[in-house]
């Protein structure tokens, strides 16, 4: 219960196939690196490292009407769903570590798989639903959350490697966080199926504090589900975190993008948490990786009770002379 240490377990998944740039599948060694492990234990959580997957090479993976490498992104998802539900099972708030933002689908559906209903919080620069008919590049990376949206179910094909997939979250559980840089399609999905989005006009007009009360008074307006948070790095601004495979200019700055997991820890529902997109090769200085890494410490920090006021355990004294 609540008075525990936060347990968390953390999947390495390093997969990169859902997009076409070289690198991201270090992400999960670049962030381990950096000390996340070390330092969830030092703010008092009980961490448990379930390592990285591994993926099958394909063959034979040619392309499938638009979409690329469909084969491997479906595999390696069924494994991540796999993986997510054995975590959940063990009781820990999962850490997904990407790998490219493909790997939502799986980590979603491992999430609904274990717990039933959830809500997710997408936070991203982009809105990652396109359709397989809509792509304008046939990456997966750009298509994750039409796979398991109920609504969108009759315009989706049917694809080598997913039959195992089930639709799991509806539309109404779904919210937005940092759009700026939407296909046409997509902003006619969302408008469509009336999906709650904070875009970055959003957070200037109202500010990433309001922005996360009405989020969250949304998510729990009805009942409290687990929150399912996929948090894609480019939406923090690109002077902050330049290592990621489609920057966009606008985003979020640090704090903004440490607030919103501060605030969403503070809820007591984040149950899974992917942090997705981080990827070394496309810094173009070493201090733009680290830059880049540190941050999405941070932001992972920020979801386990990290305050930046300073934290102490609870069972803390001082030292006696
Ligand atoms: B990311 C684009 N909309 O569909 C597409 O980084 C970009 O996981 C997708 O958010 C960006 O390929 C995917 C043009
Ligand atoms: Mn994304
Ligand atoms: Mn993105
Ligand atoms: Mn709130």
């Amino acid at each position: 219960h609540h008075h525990d240490r936060r347990s968390v377990g953390i999947i390495g998944a390093p997969f990169s196939r859902g997009q076409s740039k070289a690198g991201v599948d270090q992400g999960p060694n670049v962030i381990r690196a950096a000390g996340l492990l070390h330092r969830l234990e030092q703010q008092g959580c009980a961490v448990k490292d379930y390592g990285n997957l591994t993926f099958e090479e394909l063959d034979h993976d040619e392309p499938v009407g638009r979409v690329k490498r469909v084969r491997a992104v479906g595999s390696a998802n069924q494994r991540l769903s796999k993986a997510v539900q054995d975590v959940k099972k063990d009781g820990h708030t999962a850490v997904v570590l990407g790998g490219d933002h493909s790997l939502g689908i799986g980590s979603i559906h491992g999430h609904a798989m274990a717990v039933g209903d959830l809500s997710v919080v997408w936070v991203d620069a982009h809105a990652d639903i396109n359709t397989p008919l809509t792509t304008p590049t046939g990456n997966i990376h750009g298509q994750s959350m039409s796979y398991v949206l109920r609504e969108l179910q009759s315009k989706i094909p049917v694809l080598p490697n997913f039959s195992w997939l089930k639709p799991c979250v509806s539309a109404k559980d779904l919210v937005y966080i940092g759009l700026r840089d939407l296909d046409p399609a997509e902003h006619y999905i969302l408008k469509l199926l009336g999906v709650k989005a904070f875009s970055m006009s959003e957070v200037d007009h109202l500010g990433v504090t309001r922005v996360m009360e009405e989020t969250c008074d949304y998510l729990s307006a009805k009942v409290k589900k687990p929150i399912h948070l996929s948090y894609d790095i480019d939406v923090i601004d690109p002077s902050v975190t330049p290592a990621t495979g489609t920057p966009v200019v606008g985003g979020l700055t640090y704090r903004e993008g440490v607030y919103i997991t501060e605030h969403l820890c503070q809820t007591g529902l984040l149950s899974v948490v992917d942090m997705v997109e981080v990827n070394p090769l496309r810094g173009q200085t070493e201090k733009d990786v680290e830059s880049t890494v540190s941050t999405a410490v941070d932001v992972l920090l920020g979801c386990f009770g990290r305050r930046r006021e300073g934290n102490h355990e609870s069972d803390y004294s001082l030292p006696e002379p």
